[in-house]
């Protein structure tokens, strides 16, 4: 019925070969399709930033089997990186993201429409897309040490839903590197320096302010704690810049028979690592493209 009408007016073609393609997939319909109704919908609210952060299981372990210095491998840390970097590059709409430690955060833009904003979807892209490239990285940079067994990363998703909550995320999880970094300095220093056993050099500790952690340092041992790295002291954050870069192309000139090449400089957007603090206003003044307007 459906296939004769077509034939007498071509105009309608379109929508009954849709309808026909509806009631043929109805009729497909097996008696198990009920079950899609078990789904829970996992939309995201509108509006609100995503962040989904991953985290290395048992990363305690992790780290020990494969020799990472103590307290913070540089081949771990740029790994780490690489793998964030790889996250950016081929999802959709993350405008930033940070790391430190096992961890690593990436934050969709808040009009993010990707898989229609469902957080498992998301989620469970940004943790493969990680895991599978921190495998496929690893040689890069871990050249000597085999990788021994699959690592794993879990996930989770939170929304924020002005650009305060989103920025005191992120300082929150700066902060942490901060504290980590500073605890994790004095512990280590104090026993591949000092002699101690970890016992007594957790019992050193023990009660310690951040002013008595950097007095230990300083005095026992001359290291100023504001002179470590910065990637250690403020982890990494990842942001997409505008780079100039220089891109060779053949070109027919007027009046000349060959092509020549000539070297032209492009803007291109690449994924780039700052290793700075973004509690402070001057990150976030120094690049107002990251944050859209809290009244959206
Ligand atoms: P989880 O996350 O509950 O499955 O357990 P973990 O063991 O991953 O615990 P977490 O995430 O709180 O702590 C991260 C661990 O990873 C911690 O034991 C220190 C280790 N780790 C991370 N980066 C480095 C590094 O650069 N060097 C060394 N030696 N260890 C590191
Ligand atoms: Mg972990
Ligand atoms: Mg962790």
């Amino acid at each position: 019925m459906l296939i004769l009408n077509t034939r007498v007016v071509s105009g309608c073609t379109k929508t009954l070969v849709r309808s026909l393609n509806h009631s043929s997939r109805a009729m497909a319909k097996s008696k198990f399709e009920y079950v899609r109704q078990f789904e829970t919908d996992d939309t995201c609210l509108r509006n609100c930033y995503i962040v989904v952060r991953l985290d290395g299981r048992n990363f305690h372990k992790f780290s020990e089997k494969h020799n990472f210095a103590k307290p913070n491998d540089n081949r771990a840390l740029g790994l780490m990186t690489r793998s964030a970097q790889s996250v950016m590059e081929e999802l959709e709409d993350v405008v930033i993201a940070y790391g430190q430690s096992d961890e690593f955060s990436f934050v969709f833009k808040r009009t993010s429409t990707w898989f229609k904003r469902r957080a498992s979807k998301l989620m469970t892209h940004v943790a493969s897309q990680f895991s599978s490239s921190y495998v496929f990285y690893w040689k890069e940079y871990f050249a000597e040490q085999p990788l021994l067994y699959p690592p794993g990363f879990d996930g989770r998703v939170v929304l924020y839903p002005s650009n305060r909550n989103l920025r005191d995320y992120l300082s929150w999880r700066q902060a942490d590197c901060h504290v980590n970094n500073l605890y994790n300095t004095s512990f280590w220093t104090l026993i591949q320096k000092g002699g101690l056993t970890t016992i007594q050099a957790e019992e050193r500790l023990k009660g310690t302010l951040a002013a008595d952690k950097n007095e230990i340092l300083f005095s026992d041992f001359d290291i100023n704690y504001n002179n470590e790295p910065t990637l250690l002291r403020k982890g990494t954050t990842l942001i997409w810049e505008k780079r100039d870069e220089a891109v060779t192309k053949m070109v027919k000139l007027p009046n000349e028979e060959e092509q020549k090449e000539v070297t032209v400089t492009r803007g291109r957007k690449r994924v780039c690592p700052h290793h700075c603090d973004i509690i402070g206003d001057q990150f976030w003044e120094e690049h107002p493209d990251i944050l859209e307007r809290d009244d959206c």
